[in-house]
């Protein structure tokens, strides 16, 4: 079928402006990153060790550590990024990670303690 020329400028300016609109506000060029996962990961500390001493999440997740040891335990980043204080005996302490990295972390009362979390 023929298009007539204007039909056809027509076509072209209304596909041109909505194209720019997606662009402008961001949901065609740039996509923002997905939602963080709802999902928490575990970490359990028990016998002075974490468990899974090393762990691999996406950015945005949130870390639950808890303290299942008969003793009190920290879990505090080398880089200070992150300390949960003193946890007590079945206390638990949250953290979101949403930054990338590799962040180690130790016990402030036991520095054999080693974990590290990535963050990818
Ligand atoms: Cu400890």
């Amino acid at each position: 079928m023929y298009m007539r020329p204007v039909a056809y400028v027509l076509a072209a300016a209304v596909l041109g402006t909505g194209i720019s609109a997606l662009l402008a506000n961001g949901t065609l060029a740039d996509a923002p990153s997905p939602a963080p996962s709802a999902a928490a990961v575990d970490v359990n500390t028990k016998d002075f060790a974490y468990a899974p001493a090393s762990v691999t999440i996406a950015v945005g997740t949130k870390i639950i550590f808890k303290n299942s040891d008969t003793v009190a335990h920290t879990v505090t980043a080398e880089d200070k990024s992150f300390d949960s204080k003193n946890l007590d005996q079945g206390q638990t302490w949250s953290h979101v990670f949403d930054k990338a990295g590799t962040y180690k972390y130790t016990c402030a009362y036991h520095s054999f303690m080693l974990g590290t979390v990535i963050v990818k």
